[in-house]
């Protein structure tokens, strides 16, 4: 079992306070899909209230660190602190759309002495099965109380990838689909179930082995990242560069996944 520390406990409980109002909104949204009434608004209210229950709870329990939380930008703290990145509900449109796949993400990012910032603290927590992965750095990555691993598939035609399209004009759509068309014929499976923060969580868990995606916002990734990398995988740009958020391309797997998938991504966007 592993040792919580008490800032993992301020997150986790913070996520567990938001949640049972994010199910109770998702009935509603279930309801309102069957009334055929219309939802989109009703949806963007349950984003900005689990949001609210969030920062709430954040501050309340560490009241000078800053929060970069998605619907209401950046709370200011103190820049020698840590601070909060927050997305309240990673999902909206399966959440709109009455599909149980849904997160709250929260990372927890330190200054270092270089000036630089790392995530040291993930939680991606899913309200529909109270799972609750997390990591912290040099510690691992764990589903509840269970110690996480990326999968140990070596073959790219026994792995499930999942990726994200680019969706209403964002992001580049033909780079996707040449690296699509790379990947594609070679592995066993694509899937595309619309939660940044899940996928990478699903990747730290082995469930999926290979995750791509480009375009996303630093509270979609922020808590993910550490998961995979504490769960011993790698996550870079499409290029294989170590600062996935700069460029904003994120490629996830298993170390011997990973090259292999660098390379099709790499050969499919060399040319561009
Ligand atoms: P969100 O649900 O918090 O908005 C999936 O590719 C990722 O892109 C999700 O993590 C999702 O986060 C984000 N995203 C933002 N706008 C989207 C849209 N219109 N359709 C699909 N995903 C969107
Ligand atoms: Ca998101
Ligand atoms: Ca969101
Ligand atoms: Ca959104």
């Amino acid at each position: 079992m592993p040792s919580h520390s008490g800032l993992f406990t301020v997150i986790e409980r913070a996520a567990r306070k938001a949640a049972p109002r994010l199910r109770r909104d998702f009935n509603e949204v279930q309801h309102l899909q069957v009334s055929r009434k219309g939802p989109a608004d009703f949806v963007s209210m349950a984003d900005k209230r689990a949001e609210q229950t969030l920062v709430e709870e954040l501050r309340h329990a560490r009241p000078d660190w800053a929060i970069l939380a998605e619907e209401g930008g950046e709370l200011p703290g103190d820049p020698n602190k840590p601070r909060f990145i927050v997305d309240p509900l990673d999902g909206t449109s399966n959440f709109l759309h009455g599909i149980p796949h849904f997160a709250i993400s929260i990372a927890v990012e330190e200054p270092l002495a270089s000036g630089k910032r790392e995530v040291t603290t993930a939680l991606v927590y899913q309200p529909m099965t109270d799972e609750s992965f997390w990591a912290e750095k040099g510690k691992g990555a764990w589903l509840q109380d269970a110690r996480l691993r990326v999968s140990a598939r070596r073959d790219l035609a026994d792995s499930l990838i999942a990726t994200g399209i680019p969706f209403l004009g964002h992001g580049d759509f033909a780079q996707w689909s040449r690296i699509f068309g790379a990947i594609a014929p070679e592995v066993a499976g694509i899937r595309r179930l619309g939660a940044a923060s899940l996928d990478l969580a699903w990747v730290a868990a082995g469930r999926f082995d290979g995750y791509w995606e480009a375009n996303l916002q630093p509270w979609d990734v922020a808590a993910g990242i550490l998961l995979v990398k504490e769960a011993g995988g790698f996550v870079t740009d499409f290029r294989g560069g170590d600062r996935p958020i700069e460029r904003n391309e994120y490629l996830a797997a298993n170390d011997a996944l990973h090259s292999k998938l660098h390379k099709l991504v790499g050969s499919s966007i060399r040319n561009m």
